[in-house]
Protein backbone atom coordinates (compact mmCIF):
# COMPACT_ATOMS: atom_id res chain seq x y z
CA UNK A 1 0.00 0.00 0.00
CA UNK A 2 1.43 3.56 -0.57
CA UNK A 3 -0.45 6.47 1.23
CA UNK A 4 0.82 9.49 -0.21
CA UNK A 5 -0.51 11.22 3.52
CA UNK A 6 0.96 9.22 5.77
CA UNK A 7 3.11 10.44 8.15
CA UNK A 8 6.75 9.36 8.00
CA UNK A 9 9.32 8.74 10.52
CA UNK A 10 12.56 10.93 10.81
CA UNK A 11 14.97 8.62 10.11
CA UNK A 12 15.34 5.93 7.48
CA UNK A 13 15.60 3.33 10.19
CA UNK A 14 13.30 4.66 12.52
CA UNK A 15 10.25 2.58 12.68
CA UNK A 16 7.07 4.96 12.28
CA UNK A 17 4.62 4.32 14.99
CA UNK A 18 5.84 0.66 15.32
CA UNK A 19 6.44 -0.54 12.19
CA UNK A 20 9.29 -2.55 11.55
CA UNK A 21 12.22 -0.47 10.14
CA UNK A 22 13.10 -0.38 5.83
CA UNK A 23 15.54 -3.15 5.59
CA UNK A 24 18.43 -2.62 4.80
CA UNK A 25 20.36 -4.41 1.06
CA UNK A 26 23.71 -5.50 0.41
CA UNK A 27 23.29 -6.00 -3.34
CA UNK A 28 24.51 -3.92 -6.36
CA UNK A 29 21.96 -4.56 -8.80
CA UNK A 30 24.88 -2.98 -11.54
CA UNK A 31 27.46 -5.16 -11.29
CA UNK A 32 28.39 -7.97 -13.51
CA UNK A 33 27.73 -10.63 -11.02
CA UNK A 34 23.83 -9.19 -10.74
CA UNK A 35 23.96 -9.08 -14.39
CA UNK A 36 24.94 -12.71 -15.21
CA UNK A 37 21.96 -14.24 -12.74
CA UNK A 38 19.86 -11.67 -11.25
CA UNK A 39 17.13 -14.31 -10.10
CA UNK A 40 18.00 -15.50 -6.38
CA UNK A 41 18.79 -11.45 -5.86
CA UNK A 42 15.62 -10.52 -7.22
CA UNK A 43 13.70 -13.07 -5.12
CA UNK A 44 15.62 -11.64 -1.73
CA UNK A 45 15.16 -8.41 -2.71
CA UNK A 46 10.90 -8.98 -2.81
CA UNK A 47 11.21 -11.07 0.16
CA UNK A 48 13.08 -8.42 2.17
CA UNK A 49 9.85 -6.02 2.09
CA UNK A 50 7.80 -4.18 0.35
CA UNK A 51 10.54 -1.06 0.21
CA UNK A 52 14.30 -1.59 1.14
CA UNK A 53 17.07 0.47 0.99
CA UNK A 54 20.69 -0.46 -1.21
CA UNK A 55 23.26 0.88 0.72
CA UNK A 56 26.01 0.45 -2.22
CA UNK A 57 23.88 3.31 -3.99
CA UNK A 58 21.75 5.23 -0.94
CA UNK A 59 18.10 4.69 -2.71
CA UNK A 60 15.49 3.06 -2.01
CA UNK A 61 13.90 0.29 -3.97
CA UNK A 62 10.69 -1.77 -4.75
CA UNK A 63 10.95 -5.17 -5.94
CA UNK A 64 7.56 -6.80 -5.22
CA UNK A 65 4.97 -6.55 -8.29
CA UNK A 66 2.30 -4.61 -6.17
CA UNK A 67 5.02 -1.36 -5.06
CA UNK A 68 6.35 -1.09 -8.41
CA UNK A 69 2.85 -1.19 -10.12
CA UNK A 70 1.76 0.97 -7.54
CA UNK A 71 5.01 3.98 -7.66
CA UNK A 72 4.24 3.61 -12.11
CA UNK A 73 0.93 4.30 -11.17
CA UNK A 74 1.32 7.38 -9.36
CA UNK A 75 3.39 9.73 -10.98
CA UNK A 76 2.67 13.00 -8.75
CA UNK A 77 4.28 11.55 -6.12
CA UNK A 78 6.41 9.20 -7.87
CA UNK A 79 8.26 11.94 -10.78
CA UNK A 80 10.26 11.61 -13.72
CA UNK A 81 11.36 15.02 -14.46
CA UNK A 82 14.18 14.57 -11.58
CA UNK A 83 15.70 12.16 -13.92
CA UNK A 84 14.41 7.89 -14.60
CA UNK A 85 18.00 7.14 -13.79
CA UNK A 86 20.02 7.75 -10.40
CA UNK A 87 21.22 11.04 -10.88
CA UNK A 88 18.67 13.67 -9.34
CA UNK A 89 18.81 16.61 -12.22
CA UNK A 90 17.91 18.57 -8.81
CA UNK A 91 21.22 17.85 -8.07
CA UNK A 92 23.25 17.24 -10.52
CA UNK A 93 23.67 18.23 -14.24
CA UNK A 94 22.19 15.71 -17.16
CA UNK A 95 24.88 13.99 -19.38
CA UNK A 96 22.30 14.97 -22.07
CA UNK A 97 19.52 17.72 -22.44
CA UNK A 98 16.94 15.59 -20.99
CA UNK A 99 14.22 14.11 -22.90
CA UNK A 100 11.02 15.63 -23.33
CA UNK A 101 8.49 12.43 -22.46
CA UNK A 102 10.33 10.46 -20.67
CA UNK A 103 12.15 12.66 -18.26
CA UNK A 104 8.96 14.76 -17.65
CA UNK A 105 6.08 15.22 -15.72
CA UNK A 106 2.46 16.14 -16.20
CA UNK A 107 1.75 19.12 -17.41
CA UNK A 108 4.38 19.00 -20.13
CA UNK A 109 4.46 15.41 -20.31
CA UNK A 110 0.88 15.37 -21.92
CA UNK A 111 1.71 17.40 -24.88
CA UNK A 112 5.03 15.60 -26.00
CA UNK A 113 3.45 12.15 -24.85
CA UNK A 114 0.20 12.64 -27.12
CA UNK A 115 2.65 13.78 -30.30
CA UNK A 116 4.67 10.37 -29.92
CA UNK A 117 1.32 8.50 -29.64
CA UNK A 118 -0.43 9.93 -32.54
CA UNK A 119 3.45 8.90 -34.65
CA UNK A 120 3.52 5.77 -33.77
CA UNK A 121 -0.71 5.10 -33.24
CA UNK A 122 -2.42 1.76 -34.76
CA UNK A 123 -3.57 3.45 -38.17
CA UNK A 124 0.63 4.11 -38.94
CA UNK A 125 1.23 0.19 -37.80
CA UNK A 126 -0.97 -0.80 -40.46
CA UNK A 127 0.60 1.75 -42.64
CA UNK A 128 3.89 0.09 -41.89
CA UNK A 129 3.09 -3.73 -41.47
CA UNK A 130 3.51 -5.75 -44.73
CA UNK A 131 6.99 -3.97 -45.04
CA UNK A 132 8.17 -5.47 -41.36
CA UNK A 133 6.26 -8.57 -41.70
CA UNK A 134 8.09 -8.94 -45.62
CA UNK A 135 11.52 -7.43 -43.68
CA UNK A 136 11.03 -10.55 -41.39
CA UNK A 137 10.58 -13.44 -43.94
CA UNK A 138 13.40 -12.18 -46.07
CA UNK A 139 15.35 -12.29 -43.06
CA UNK A 140 14.89 -15.66 -41.62
CA UNK A 141 15.22 -17.04 -45.53
CA UNK A 142 18.79 -15.70 -45.29
CA UNK A 143 19.23 -16.56 -42.17
CA UNK A 144 18.23 -20.72 -43.36
CA UNK A 145 20.62 -20.25 -45.86
CA UNK A 146 23.28 -20.02 -43.76
CA UNK A 147 22.33 -22.37 -41.34
CA UNK A 148 24.64 -21.02 -38.69
CA UNK A 149 24.44 -17.75 -36.93
CA UNK A 150 24.75 -15.31 -33.91
CA UNK A 151 21.19 -14.70 -32.70
CA UNK A 152 22.27 -11.48 -31.65
CA UNK A 153 23.94 -9.72 -34.20
CA UNK A 154 22.42 -11.46 -37.54
CA UNK A 155 18.91 -11.34 -36.20
CA UNK A 156 18.07 -9.48 -32.99
CA UNK A 157 20.54 -6.48 -34.19
CA UNK A 158 19.93 -7.01 -37.80
CA UNK A 159 16.39 -7.25 -38.16
CA UNK A 160 15.43 -4.08 -36.00
CA UNK A 161 18.17 -2.34 -38.28
CA UNK A 162 16.68 -3.02 -41.82
CA UNK A 163 13.43 -1.88 -40.76
CA UNK A 164 13.18 0.86 -37.91
CA UNK A 165 15.70 3.26 -38.95
CA UNK A 166 13.90 3.39 -42.50
CA UNK A 167 10.67 4.00 -40.66
CA UNK A 168 11.87 6.81 -38.82
CA UNK A 169 13.37 8.33 -42.17
CA UNK A 170 16.98 8.27 -41.79
CA UNK A 171 19.84 8.65 -44.00
CA UNK A 172 21.78 5.44 -45.02
CA UNK A 173 25.08 7.13 -43.46
CA UNK A 174 26.12 6.82 -39.76
CA UNK A 175 23.32 4.47 -39.05
CA UNK A 176 26.55 2.19 -37.01
CA UNK A 177 26.18 4.98 -34.55
CA UNK A 178 22.71 3.94 -33.26
CA UNK A 179 23.10 0.80 -31.15
CA UNK A 180 26.16 2.16 -29.75
CA UNK A 181 24.02 5.84 -28.88
CA UNK A 182 21.60 3.83 -27.79
CA UNK A 183 23.84 1.73 -25.24
CA UNK A 184 25.19 4.83 -23.50
CA UNK A 185 21.61 6.01 -23.00
CA UNK A 186 20.66 2.95 -21.31
CA UNK A 187 24.26 2.58 -19.66
CA UNK A 188 23.40 6.61 -18.33
CA UNK A 189 20.36 5.39 -15.93
CA UNK A 190 22.76 3.81 -13.84
CA UNK A 191 25.35 4.66 -10.93
CA UNK A 192 28.48 6.55 -11.62
CA UNK A 193 30.00 2.39 -11.96
CA UNK A 194 32.98 2.00 -14.71
CA UNK A 195 29.98 1.08 -17.66
CA UNK A 196 28.22 4.34 -17.01
CA UNK A 197 31.48 6.53 -16.95
CA UNK A 198 32.91 4.64 -19.72
CA UNK A 199 30.15 5.29 -21.93
CA UNK A 200 29.46 8.89 -21.71
CA UNK A 201 33.64 9.69 -22.23
CA UNK A 202 33.14 7.65 -25.48
CA UNK A 203 29.48 9.79 -26.04
CA UNK A 204 30.41 12.71 -27.69
CA UNK A 205 30.59 10.87 -32.14
CA UNK A 206 27.56 9.12 -31.41
CA UNK A 207 25.69 12.09 -29.65
CA UNK A 208 26.96 14.28 -33.04
CA UNK A 209 25.07 11.81 -35.21
CA UNK A 210 21.52 11.49 -33.59
CA UNK A 211 21.94 15.70 -33.15
CA UNK A 212 22.18 15.99 -36.92
CA UNK A 213 19.75 13.09 -37.91
CA UNK A 214 17.67 15.17 -35.73
CA UNK A 215 16.92 18.01 -37.84
CA UNK A 216 14.27 18.36 -40.44
CA UNK A 217 16.52 18.06 -43.37
CA UNK A 218 17.73 14.93 -42.44
CA UNK A 219 14.67 13.03 -42.38
CA UNK A 220 12.70 11.68 -45.19
CA UNK A 221 8.93 12.31 -45.90
CA UNK A 222 6.46 9.73 -44.77
CA UNK A 223 8.68 8.42 -42.06
CA UNK A 224 7.91 8.72 -37.78
CA UNK A 225 10.72 11.34 -37.95
CA UNK A 226 9.32 13.84 -40.87
CA UNK A 227 5.59 13.19 -38.87
CA UNK A 228 6.74 14.43 -35.54
CA UNK A 229 8.46 17.74 -37.37
CA UNK A 230 5.08 18.18 -39.14
CA UNK A 231 3.35 18.39 -35.82
CA UNK A 232 5.26 22.05 -35.46
CA UNK A 233 3.09 22.98 -38.34
CA UNK A 234 0.43 21.85 -36.53
CA UNK A 235 0.76 23.92 -33.54
CA UNK A 236 1.05 20.75 -31.07
CA UNK A 237 4.50 21.65 -30.69
CA UNK A 238 8.08 23.98 -30.89
CA UNK A 239 10.35 23.83 -33.60
CA UNK A 240 13.10 23.32 -31.06
CA UNK A 241 10.87 20.39 -29.34
CA UNK A 242 10.43 18.31 -32.68
CA UNK A 243 14.24 16.97 -32.86
CA UNK A 244 14.30 16.51 -29.14
CA UNK A 245 11.33 13.98 -30.02
CA UNK A 246 13.01 12.40 -32.71
CA UNK A 247 15.73 11.84 -30.47
CA UNK A 248 13.58 9.76 -28.05
CA UNK A 249 12.77 7.55 -31.00
CA UNK A 250 16.86 7.13 -32.07
CA UNK A 251 17.59 6.61 -27.89
CA UNK A 252 14.80 4.05 -27.21
CA UNK A 253 13.41 2.53 -30.61
CA UNK A 254 16.55 0.49 -31.56
CA UNK A 255 18.66 -1.51 -28.51
CA UNK A 256 14.97 -1.99 -26.69
CA UNK A 257 13.48 -4.15 -29.42
CA UNK A 258 17.02 -5.89 -29.99
CA UNK A 259 16.80 -7.39 -26.98
CA UNK A 260 13.23 -8.31 -26.86
CA UNK A 261 13.83 -9.90 -30.12
CA UNK A 262 17.58 -11.56 -28.27
CA UNK A 263 14.73 -12.77 -25.36
CA UNK A 264 12.33 -13.92 -27.38
CA UNK A 265 14.90 -16.24 -29.23
CA UNK A 266 16.52 -17.02 -26.23
CA UNK A 267 13.71 -18.38 -24.72
CA UNK A 268 12.09 -20.52 -27.62
CA UNK A 269 16.17 -22.19 -28.30
CA UNK A 270 15.66 -22.73 -24.38
CA UNK A 271 12.34 -24.21 -23.96
CA UNK A 272 11.71 -26.79 -27.29
CA UNK A 273 8.10 -27.26 -25.81
CA UNK A 274 7.20 -23.61 -26.58
CA UNK A 275 8.61 -23.55 -29.74
CA UNK A 276 6.57 -26.55 -30.57
CA UNK A 277 3.63 -25.20 -29.56
CA UNK A 278 4.77 -21.90 -31.57
CA UNK A 279 5.19 -23.68 -34.52
CA UNK A 280 1.80 -25.46 -34.40
CA UNK A 281 -0.05 -22.33 -34.24
CA UNK A 282 2.31 -19.50 -35.43
CA UNK A 283 -0.57 -16.98 -34.31
CA UNK A 284 0.48 -17.37 -30.90
CA UNK A 285 3.89 -14.95 -32.25
CA UNK A 286 2.14 -12.05 -30.62
CA UNK A 287 1.92 -13.11 -27.18
CA UNK A 288 4.99 -15.78 -27.18
CA UNK A 289 6.84 -12.02 -27.83
CA UNK A 290 4.87 -10.84 -24.94
CA UNK A 291 5.97 -13.45 -22.59
CA UNK A 292 9.40 -13.15 -23.39
CA UNK A 293 9.41 -9.88 -22.32
CA UNK A 294 7.63 -10.65 -19.66
CA UNK A 295 10.43 -13.42 -18.51
CA UNK A 296 13.47 -11.62 -19.80
CA UNK A 297 12.47 -7.86 -19.12
CA UNK A 298 14.58 -6.26 -21.55
CA UNK A 299 14.17 -3.10 -19.48
CA UNK A 300 15.62 -4.30 -16.29
CA UNK A 301 14.82 -1.08 -14.19
CA UNK A 302 14.03 2.65 -13.69
CA UNK A 303 14.54 5.27 -11.19
CA UNK A 304 11.79 7.76 -9.62
CA UNK A 305 12.27 10.61 -7.27
CA UNK A 306 9.90 11.57 -4.54
CA UNK A 307 8.11 14.46 -4.61
CA UNK A 308 6.82 14.17 -1.17
CA UNK A 309 7.03 12.50 2.32
CA UNK A 310 5.34 9.12 1.09
CA UNK A 311 4.49 5.86 2.73
CA UNK A 312 5.74 2.92 0.91
CA UNK A 313 4.26 -0.44 2.88
CA UNK A 314 3.72 1.30 5.99
CA UNK A 315 7.57 2.41 5.64
CA UNK A 316 8.22 6.31 5.40
CA UNK A 317 10.23 7.46 2.75
CA UNK A 318 11.16 11.70 2.61
CA UNK A 319 10.65 13.61 -0.43
CA UNK A 320 13.64 13.78 -3.12
CA UNK A 321 14.26 10.51 -2.42
CA UNK A 322 15.51 8.18 -5.49
CA UNK A 323 13.23 4.93 -5.93
CA UNK A 324 14.66 2.07 -8.07
CA UNK A 325 12.02 -0.09 -9.39
CA UNK A 326 13.16 -3.75 -10.33
CA UNK A 327 10.62 -4.11 -13.10
CA UNK A 328 12.42 -7.66 -14.14
CA UNK A 329 12.13 -8.77 -10.14
CA UNK A 330 8.03 -7.39 -10.54
CA UNK A 331 7.66 -9.30 -13.83
CA UNK A 332 8.42 -13.09 -11.69
CA UNK A 333 6.90 -11.87 -8.39
CA UNK A 334 5.12 -15.22 -7.29
CA UNK A 335 2.77 -12.60 -5.44
CA UNK A 336 1.38 -11.90 -8.92
CA UNK A 337 2.36 -14.48 -11.49
CA UNK A 338 1.68 -18.30 -11.10
CA UNK A 339 4.92 -20.32 -12.09
CA UNK A 340 6.55 -17.13 -12.50
CA UNK A 341 9.70 -18.66 -13.73
CA UNK A 342 8.16 -20.63 -16.22
CA UNK A 343 8.27 -19.16 -20.26
CA UNK A 344 4.69 -19.85 -21.13
CA UNK A 345 3.60 -18.71 -25.02
CA UNK A 346 -0.18 -19.12 -23.80
CA UNK A 347 0.28 -17.00 -20.15
CA UNK A 348 -2.05 -14.11 -19.78
CA UNK A 349 0.66 -11.55 -20.06
CA UNK A 350 -1.13 -8.55 -19.31
CA UNK A 351 -0.54 -6.64 -16.19
CA UNK A 352 3.41 -7.04 -17.14
CA UNK A 353 5.43 -4.02 -16.27
CA UNK A 354 8.14 -4.95 -18.71
CA UNK A 355 6.42 -1.95 -20.62
CA UNK A 356 5.94 -0.24 -17.95
CA UNK A 357 2.51 1.11 -16.70
CA UNK A 358 0.38 4.23 -16.50
CA UNK A 359 0.96 7.45 -18.17
CA UNK A 360 4.75 6.46 -19.36
CA UNK A 361 3.89 3.24 -20.40
CA UNK A 362 6.04 2.38 -23.41
CA UNK A 363 4.98 5.05 -26.18
CA UNK A 364 6.54 2.88 -28.99
CA UNK A 365 5.22 -0.53 -27.76
CA UNK A 366 2.82 -1.16 -30.75
CA UNK A 367 6.16 -0.73 -33.27
CA UNK A 368 8.21 -3.37 -30.61
CA UNK A 369 5.20 -5.62 -30.92
CA UNK A 370 5.10 -5.33 -34.63
CA UNK A 371 8.68 -5.96 -34.86
CA UNK A 372 8.40 -9.54 -32.34
CA UNK A 373 4.97 -10.73 -33.96
CA UNK A 374 6.78 -10.56 -37.63
CA UNK A 375 9.86 -12.11 -36.44
CA UNK A 376 8.41 -14.74 -34.02
CA UNK A 377 5.56 -15.40 -36.96
CA UNK A 378 8.09 -16.29 -39.61
CA UNK A 379 10.63 -18.35 -37.19
CA UNK A 380 7.45 -19.97 -36.47
CA UNK A 381 6.02 -20.86 -40.35
CA UNK A 382 10.09 -21.10 -41.52
CA UNK A 383 12.66 -22.87 -39.19
CA UNK A 384 11.96 -26.37 -38.01
CA UNK A 385 14.51 -26.57 -35.27
CA UNK A 386 16.67 -24.06 -33.78
CA UNK A 387 19.76 -25.07 -31.48
CA UNK A 388 22.43 -22.99 -29.48
CA UNK A 389 25.37 -24.15 -30.93
CA UNK A 390 28.19 -22.03 -28.98
CA UNK A 391 29.21 -20.37 -25.73
CA UNK A 392 26.30 -17.42 -24.63
CA UNK A 393 28.00 -14.63 -23.82
CA UNK A 394 25.87 -12.17 -21.51
CA UNK A 395 26.30 -8.35 -22.93
CA UNK A 396 26.91 -5.99 -19.61
CA UNK A 397 24.52 -2.43 -19.77
CA UNK A 398 23.14 -0.81 -15.71
CA UNK A 399 19.08 -1.08 -17.51
CA UNK A 400 19.65 -3.54 -20.55
CA UNK A 401 19.41 -7.16 -20.08
CA UNK A 402 20.36 -9.35 -22.93
CA UNK A 403 23.53 -10.89 -25.15
CA UNK A 404 26.60 -10.48 -26.64
CA UNK A 405 26.62 -13.43 -28.47
CA UNK A 406 23.75 -16.42 -29.14
CA UNK A 407 25.54 -18.91 -31.74
CA UNK A 408 22.63 -20.87 -33.05
CA UNK A 409 21.98 -23.17 -35.85
CA UNK A 410 18.48 -23.18 -37.86
CA UNK A 411 17.14 -25.98 -39.92
CA UNK A 412 14.51 -25.17 -42.42
CA UNK A 413 11.36 -26.61 -41.71
C1 LIG B 1 12.02 4.93 -22.68
C2 LIG B 1 13.23 5.74 -23.06
C3 LIG B 1 14.47 5.20 -22.90
C4 LIG B 1 15.56 5.95 -23.26
C5 LIG B 1 15.41 7.21 -23.76
C6 LIG B 1 14.17 7.78 -23.92
C7 LIG B 1 13.07 7.02 -23.56
C8 LIG B 1 14.04 9.17 -24.45
O1 LIG B 1 12.92 9.69 -24.47
O2 LIG B 1 15.04 9.75 -24.84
Amino acid sequence: MIRPDAEVSGRLTEAPSGAPPIPRVDVDPFSNEFFENPYPAHEALREAGPVVHLDKWNVYAVARYAEVHAVLNDPLTFCSSRGVGLSDFAKEKPWRPPSLILEADPPAHTRTRAVLSRVLSPAVMKQIRDRFVDAAEVKIDRLLAKGSVDAVADLAEAYPLSVFPDAVGLRQEGRDHLLPYAGVVFNAFGPPNELRQTAIERSQPHQAYVQEQCQRHNLAPGGFGACIHARVDAGDITEAEAPMLVRSLLSAGIDTTVNGLGAAIYCLARFPEEWARLRSNPTLARNAFEEAIRFESPVQTFFRTTTKDVDIGGHGVREGEKILMFLGAANRDPRRWADPDRYDITRKTSGHVGFGSGIHMCVGQLVARLEGEAMLAALARKVATIEITGPVKRRYNNTLRGLESLPITLKAA
